[in-house]
């Protein structure tokens, strides 16, 4: 067979219902079932083949998989932070020698884990794709076969750089799926967002859905902070609830709230122990109970939240929001003002910022702006000073200094903006462009200066989690 035609996935086997075995006290994890299972399935084996390895797909392909099981395997009720951290671990410490990473998980924490393992992997740029069950693999009427064929042919056949969460056909992107059925095989959904790709006869990937691949070495970014809280508001919520939830040590909190982000603004003393815990530097994020929809400030008991210094979730759901509050929480160099802008800023395809400009409008106010200038100017020098800016933005994307002093020794304004607003600095935030920064910074350039949306090459470095970068624009 040619090795052209073979992927190579490694399956996290952790736990879940997947490889469960009926016992007298119902279903429980058994150590080495599911890889005995899947040795005996056609489907997952082709026993000419010397390892685990599927029979070739319609297009010939293969997938050779090893499993890794954990010890213990874990009913995903009973896993915490760490276990998601060793996951990530696990999938970096083998990221070289394998295409694609399966990991097979619980269904009731699944939703949790995809969210984690979506921040903690930085600069992912292979696929994970996270599956389990409702009913075993061994038994006779199950989901878990469907799921692992669809994960297999995913994880094996196409380059999809996310933490993903496959269930019953459908591929939702890790951090914005949720656990919406406890009995149904169509068990996910996720309200905000498109699948990223279904199964059926075929497989329909929606790539303009799909994120790009980090060009950066994937590094782990590990989730330690566990003094985080999940509040569900509900009509006469005692204020003493609300008060001992928010005390020390508990650094963030998750505020589930009605509608489009509305809580009471008819009881002040709830307001004043929000207040105070904001105060104190506690971070409480808005989030809608909502299964669809996100956190708008139309209503004054929405906007009464924001007064007393809670932020807005945007339309994060609770599983995405706990853990990245707990992720960024975690990053000891990150102040609670940063923490709180992070929170709010989609990192990771989490969330859906709110006025996102429109390519088409970019494009058409750059090939406008390069109309006016031609049409306007008499000499080479003009258009040359006017396309500075852009010229500068983009030799900064490629972290090519030389160009960079040429430009500059050329007389042009390293503070100038392009079409966006944005400086060379924030193209090199956003970029890591570490040289170009440098060279930018000791030119004059202000870390400070706002683009069209409001952001600084600051928040910019930030959102990329280029700490590096980060420490030299605040200057330290
Ligand atoms: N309790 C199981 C788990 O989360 C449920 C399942 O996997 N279907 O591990």
């Amino acid at each position: 067979m040619d090795n052209d035609l073979i992927s190579h996935v490694l399956i996290l086997y952790t736990g879940g219902t997947i490889g469960m075995r009926i016992t007298d006290r119902g279903y429980a994890p058994a150590k080495g079932f599911l890889q005995q299972q899947l040795r005996s399935m056609p489907q997952f084996h082709d026993p000419s083949q010397p390892d685990l390895t599927t029979p070739p797909s319609r297009l010939g392909r293969r997938i050779r998989y090893q499993i890794k099981e954990y010890d213990p395997l874990l009913d995903s009720v009973n896993m915490e932070f760490e276990d998601w951290v060793q996951i990530a671990n696990d999938i970096a410490e083998n990221y070289d020698q394998f295409d694609a990473f399966i990991v097979l998980h619980g269904t009731d924490t699944m939703a949790y884990a995809t969210s984690a393992l979506s921040f903690m992997l930085v600069n992912l740029a292979k696929p994970v794709i996270v599956t389990g069950s409702q009913l075993p693999l061994g038994e006779v009427r199950n989901d878990a076969v469907e799921n692992m064929l669809g994960a297999l042919a995913i994880a094996g056949s196409y380059s999809i750089p996310e933490v993903c969460l496959f269930f019953r056909s459908k591929l939702f992107r890790g951090n914005r799926a949720r656990k919406v059925d406890a009995s149904a095989f169509d068990a996910f959904d996720s309200g905000n967002f498109a699948p990223l790709a279904r199964v059926g006869v075929d497989v329909s990937i929606q790539w303009s859905l799909v994120r790009l691949a980090a060009k950066n070495d994937l590094r782990v970014a590990p989730i330690i902070e566990k003094n985080v809280a999940a509040l569900r508001l509900f009509p006469g919520i005692p204020v003493a609830l609300l008060e001992n939830v928010l005390k020390e040590p508990i650094r963030g909190v998750i505020l589930e709230t009605f509608g489009a982000g509305n809580a009471p603004d008819n009881r002040p003393e709830i307001l004043r122990v929000l207040q105070e815990a904001t105060d104190r530097g506690v971070v409480i994020v808005n989030c809608t109970q909502c299964m669809r929809g996100r956190v708008k400030s139309h209503y004054a008991s929405g906007q009464s939240l924001a007064d007393v210094g809670v932020v807005s979730g945007h339309d994060l759901t609770p599983e995405a929001a706990l853990m990245k509050l707990a992720y960024l929480l975690s990053y000891a160099d990150l102040s609670i003002e940063e923490v709180k802008r992070v929170m709010q800023t989609n990192i990771r395809g989490e969330l859906t910022e709110e006025e996102q400009p429109h390519t088409s409008f970019r494009e058409r106010a750059f090939v406008s702006s390069v109309a006016q200038i031609l049409a306007s100017s008499r000499n080479i020098e003009d258009v040359e000073a006017a396309l500075y800016p852009v010229l500068m933005c983009a030799a900064v994307a490629n972290d090519d200094v030389e160009a960079l002093i040429r430009m500059v020794e050329g007389g042009a304004d390293v503070n100038a903006v392009d079409y966006e607003g944005r400086t060379p600095l924030h193209v090199a935030a956003m970029k890591n462009a570490f040289l170009s920064a440098k060279f930018l910074l000791t030119h004059g350039a202000d870390p400070l200066l706002t683009d069209r949306l409001g952001r600084t090459a600051i928040d910019e470095a930030l959102r990329m989690e280029s700490h590096s970068l980060l420490s030299l624009l605040r200057g330290r």
